[in-house]
């Protein structure tokens, strides 16, 4: 869904305006009329400003792992051009780029492992440890590999993800929680989720915050609600939790915000083990800034794993980093599906669903070669 402002001179052409171009894909968010002075401020005009949401018909189809002409290609390394992240989510940038129709592949079977001496090998493998890869997923990907070039390198990338990584398959439950450190961007993706629900599939969508440590953080997920129009209630303690279940049984998603825990703060996080532990068939987000460092996502692991085994990752502030492999990090540590990847502020913009195939391509596309 892209979300655009359209501009016209009046309401109803701009209505038809919008019809004619986008049928029955856009939906109006909000409608103002803007008062404009005329170049030199004697008379005023007034035009129309709509915001509007337009459903994306054109489905990404990404193809299959497929690398042409570089199936034998010796890697050759050559500086790398880094484009500017603020403005244009690479992860975006590259998801076009890569849209070309390519079938067939298949996954990586091992033959003969790379040769760690070879030069090309030991450049790749530097090339991915400034990604942020860490030695042993460096050591799991290139044990996989069957060759010294690059195609083999990437099959074997994409094989280490698919191996490690559940699927994740995106029809939620009706209860969902949103867990995670403080910070990360729970509130944020909860919102951007529930605009998604509601302005792209119609579903009805509750939100639940148990969120009452900090003022602020209730009326914070307030705002995105009453924009959305949809229900919220507050939390106070985890024996309300079954009642709002109960009241609020008919909607089709109910996303549960939760404070921000320090994974240090041991006594916070036997609260929220307490909270999961009222709701049975669930689907638990840990939600994780992907800047995080790979020690402390190893540490924030071993804790909620303590309160909870059973949850998908959402990583977030993809567009705040340059190095794009902690992501393979995450995932050899947790071995958990990663289920959504966040790229800026913007709501409800700035979420995509996980692709393996296309992580491996943008990675892939950092790797410079012959
Ligand atoms: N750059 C960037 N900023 C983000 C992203 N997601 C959220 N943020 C920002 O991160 C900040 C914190 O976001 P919140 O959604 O409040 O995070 P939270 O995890 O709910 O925080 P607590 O409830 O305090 O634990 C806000 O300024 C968000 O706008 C993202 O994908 N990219
Ligand atoms: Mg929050």
């Amino acid at each position: 869904m892209r979300i655009l402002k359209v501009t016209g001179k009046d309401e109803l052409s701009l209505q038809e305006q919008i019809q004619k171009e986008y049928g029955d894909k856009a939906i109006i968010i909000t409608s103002q009329e803007e008062k404009r002075k005329s170049l030199f401020g004697i008379k005023s005009r007034s035009i129309w400003n709509m915001t509007i949401a337009v459903e994306d018909n054109e489905v990404e189809i990404l193809p299959p792992l497929d690398l042409p002409d570089n199936k034998s290609k010796k890697i050759e390394p050559r500086p790398r051009i880094e484009p500017n992240l603020r403005s244009e989510p690479r992860y975006k940038e590259q998801r076009v780029e890569y849209r070309s129709p390519a079938p067939k592949s298949q996954p990586v079977s091992p033959k003969t492992e790379a040769d760690p001496q070879n030069g090309a090998v030991i450049t790749l493998r530097k090339i991915l440890r400034d990604e942020g890869i860490e030695d042993d997923v460096l050591q799991e990907i290139f044990s996989q590999a069957y060759d010294d070039n690059l195609d083999a390198v990437s099959r074997s990338i994409y094989y280490t993800l698919n191996k490690l990584m559940p699927k994740f398959h995106h029809n939620l439950p009706k209860i969902n929680f949103f867990i995670g450190p403080t910070g990360v961007g729970k509130t944020t993706t909860i919102a951007k989720l529930t605009a998604l629900k509601v302005l792209q599939e119609k579903k009805k969508i509750v939100l639940l915050t148990a969120d009452t440590y900090r003022i602020a953080a209730v009326e914070q997920l307030r705002t995105y609600a009453d924009i959305l129009g949809v229900p919220i209630e507050t939390i106070y303690n985890d024996e309300e939790v079954g009642q709002y279940l109960e009241k609020w049984k008919d909607a089709d998603h109910i996303f549960i915000d939760t404070a921000g825990r320090s994974h240090k703060n041991l006594e916070q996080l036997s609260e929220l083990e307490q909270l999961l532990f009222k709701c049975e068939d669930k689907q638990i987000f840990l939600v994780l800034n992907m800047s995080t460092a790979y020690r402390d996502v190893q540490n924030i692991a071993n804790i909620y794993e303590k309160i909870t085994k059973d949850f998908a990752l959402i990583i977030t502030k993809l567009d705040e980093t340059d190095a794009i492999g902690n992501l393979m990090n995450i995932t050899f540590r947790t071995k958990k599906p990663i289920a959504y990847i966040t790229t800026g502020q913007n709501v409800p913009n700035d979420i995509e669903k996980f692709e393996n195939l296309q992580y491996v391509k943008l990675l892939i596309g950092r790797l410079n070669y012959e």
